[in-house]
């Protein structure tokens, strides 16, 4: 039997070495190198070809390999078995780091100031607002929302949260104000400075950040206008809108990791924007050694009698 590794746009030959090292009982193929479909048992993916899985019908187990699983569930002809995602502490942290390292930068003007060194100039005439001075919402309160949530009180920002289902947080931001739902939402919006998009793409949020949305937030304020920090999918941006509310004002800026089209074009509006900063899709990169790790502990799990975890809802979408 076999884990079947199905990768585009990472180096599969290094994955196969990484979990073939970890997976002694068992062969780690490449789609090339299956020679009988039936004895896949199980499968480890990333932005496969959609359709490229339909033949292996005994599999016990898809893993993505990240904890986004859009890539596995867009996929009709996915094997009819449980679809796992990746909940890693190394990678919440990374995500965490990306949001703080965002929303400092825009509360400390980096862009004003890295343009004033370059030019050799040294002007301190304007206000500096402080984390306190910020209300920051932050769209999805799961794993790695609710972390970057934690890190952002901890600097002293407001933040409030909004999720699909109402939540009751604990322990340091059991004061957070929470909200959900549509009814929820244009509340939350309208007290937000910034607003941190970590949710995942579904049927239900697909297009999201769109001109509606933007517009509900709170004006004015003291970076100028709202900000948007998007890491959870490109998917979830009406990218013309978000570029029409810069140019407008109705945004002061933007940080997208994602975009709808990856890698974004050479000539993308986005690359030049002033208000705009731009990272690859790397806030928080799977580490290979980590997921593989928790990928085979995973298939042992099964072996051993127990139960998997982190099995995401195929209804629901992730
Ligand atoms: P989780 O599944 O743990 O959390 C998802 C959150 O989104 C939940 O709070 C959920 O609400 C909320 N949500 C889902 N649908 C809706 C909706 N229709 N309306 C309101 N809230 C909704 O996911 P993670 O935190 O682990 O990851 C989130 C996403 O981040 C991933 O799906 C992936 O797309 C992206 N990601 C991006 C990376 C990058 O490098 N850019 C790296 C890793 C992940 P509820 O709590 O009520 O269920
Ligand atoms: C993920 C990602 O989903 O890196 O893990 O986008």
């Amino acid at each position: 039997m076999s884990l079947l590794l199905a990768i585009r746009g990472w180096d599969q030959r290094y994955w196969q070495e990484k979990f073939q090292a970890l997976l002694h009982e068992r062969r780690v193929l490449l789609p090339d190198e299956v020679s009988d479909p039936a004895y896949v048992e199980f499968i480890a993916a990333w932005k496969h070809a959609p359709g490229s899985l339909k033949a292996y019908r005994n599999t016990r187990a898809v893993f993505s390999l990240g904890a986004g699983v859009d890539h596995l569930l867009s996929d009709r002809d996915l094997p009819d078995a449980p679809v796992v995602r990746i909940v890693d502490s190394d990678l919440t942290r990374r995500m965490t780091e990306w949001v703080v390292w965002q929303a400092l930068d825009w509360l400390r003007q980096g862009a004003r100031y890295r343009a004033q060194q370059q030019a050799g100039q040294w002007i301190d005439d304007r206000e500096q607002p402080s984390a306190g001075d910020i209300s920051v919402g932050v769209m999805g309160l799961g794993e790695l929302g609710m972390a970057s949530a934690l890190a952002l009180h901890q600097i002293g920002f407001n933040v409030a949260g909004w999720s699909r289902t109402p939540k009751k947080p604990e322990g340091a931001v059991s004061s957070m104000p929470c909200f959900s739902g549509s009814d929820g939402l244009s509340t939350f919006l309208a007290r937000t400075d910034i607003l941190v998009c970590l949710m995942p793409l579904t049927p239900q949020t697909e297009g999201i950040l769109n001109q509606s949305l933007l517009s509900g937030l709170k004006q004015g304020g003291r970076l100028g206008g709202p900000v948007l920090l998007n890491a959870g999918r490109g998917g979830l941006q009406d990218e013309s809108a978000i570029l029409k509310a810069l140019d407008r004002g109705v945004l002061f800026g933007a940080s997208l990791d994602v975009f709808r089209q990856e890698p974004l074009p050479a000539g993308s509006p986005f690359y030049n924007h002033p208000k705009v900063r731009v990272t690859p899709h790397n806030s928080a990169m799977s580490h290979p050694d980590a997921i593989a790790g928790q990928i085979v502990q995973q298939i042992h799990r099964l072996d051993s009698g127990g139960t998997l975890l982190n099995v995401v809802d195929r209804q629901a979408g992730y």
